[in-house]
């Protein structure tokens, strides 16, 4: 069928997020979250429009006029087969990066044309989100306390075993003195609800929940992971302030409508990419030496359910003369 994906985009998606990392991987700790961003998306555009598909970017760096690469509605690709709907957040946790602090990832989700929903005018959304040990656990109509009494029942585990990732930010007080009175543990982070999201999903984390508000567009990639794991989350719409709410009424939409993750992206082809910038409990950082550099990536299909960690060595010099790409 004209449009389906019928190729294994894997191995071209991962060297895509790989590029990006080793280039913004150049950049940890030196405090300049714009440069080590402008060189992701630099990288990740060049080796984008190397792979053979007509895509869309759906979710990117912003609009064509603050964004000059990667914006939405951008065409990427060098085929007009199939046709996609492209998801990227070159680095997602820029401050983590400047900061040399954890788990600041390249992530990319590749899905059919039209299947990814984005509200350009709501910036956030509240999410609950779990691994497969404990979908259908969860409800985000209910009560914190209740969340944790039921993912922990699902896993076969105490409250007190539990571990919750949230952002650290002080719209989350009230969560965060629930969950602390429930009794379980809690990891605040300063950044990166995606690397959140992923590590509640994925065996071996030591995370077993993320909870609290975090980006729209964040909420969307999250999604394209865990469709591709069998994981479960939960969101609803948080207008931040009365221009948003406006957009709310205008466009028609509900703030209690609690959106699944079928909801956010309704492809059953989904791809979805990440590669580490900064050791994290995901993904290893990129680690260089002389003339190269180590990557660590996790890559997910859903047609298959395959989920892959690839751990790749690059010889830079050989892939500057193959590639665009200025790899230092
Ligand atoms: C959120 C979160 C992201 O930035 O968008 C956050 O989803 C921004 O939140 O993962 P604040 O506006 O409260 O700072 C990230 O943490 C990183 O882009």
């Amino acid at each position: 069928m004209s449009g389906t994906i019928s190729r294994n985009l894997s191995l071209e998606l991962v060297r895509v997020t790989e590029a990006a990392a080793l280039m913004a991987g150049r950049w940890m700790g030196r405090g300049e979250k714009e440069a080590a961003d402008g060189a992701a998306v630099d990288a990740m555009r060049q080796v984008l429009n190397t792979i053979e598909m007509e895509g869309i970017v759906v979710i990117g760096e912003g609009e064509k006029d603050e964004a000059p690469m990667l914006y939405t509605g951008e065409r990427v690709g060098c085929a007009d087969q199939p046709k996609v709907d492209i998801a990227v957040d070159p680095v997602e946790g820029t401050r983590l990066l400047a900061q040399g602090m954890p788990n600041s990832i390249v992530v990319l989700a590749v899905a059919e044309r039209g299947t990814l929903y984005m509200w350009q005018d709501i910036a956030y959304m509240e999410k609950i989100a779990v691994g497969p040990d404990a979908a259908g656990a969860i409800d985000i109509e209910a009560p914190v306390e209740t969340n944790l009494v039921r993912v922990a029942a699902a896993k076969g585990v105490d409250v007190s075993d539990l571990t919750v990732v949230i952002l650290d930010r002080p719209r989350h007080e009230e969560i965060i003195r629930r969950v602390r009175e429930a009794g379980a543990r809690m990891k605040l982070i300063m950044d990166g609800d995606v690397a959140g999201g992923l590590m509640a999903a994925m065996p071996g984390t030591g995370i077993d929940l993320l909870m609290g508000v975090g980006g729209s567009p964040e909420a969307v990639i999250t999604a394209c992971a865990l469709r591709c794991v069998g994981g479960d989350m939960q969101t609803r719409l948080w207008p931040r302030n009365d221009d948003e709410r406006q957009a709310l009424v205008d466009q028609g939409l509900d703030q209690s409508r609690v959106y699944s993750i079928d909801d956010l992206v309704t492809s059953e082809d989904v791809f979805f990419v990440a590669t580490g910038i900064t050791d994290g409990e995901l993904l290893k950082g990129v680690h260089y030496f002389p003339d190269g550099a180590t990557t660590h990536s996790l890559v997910m299909r859903e047609r298959s359910g395959t989920v892959r960690y690839i751990e790749s060595t690059h010889r830079l010099s050989k892939l500057r003369d193959l590639t665009n790409v200025p790899f230092d």
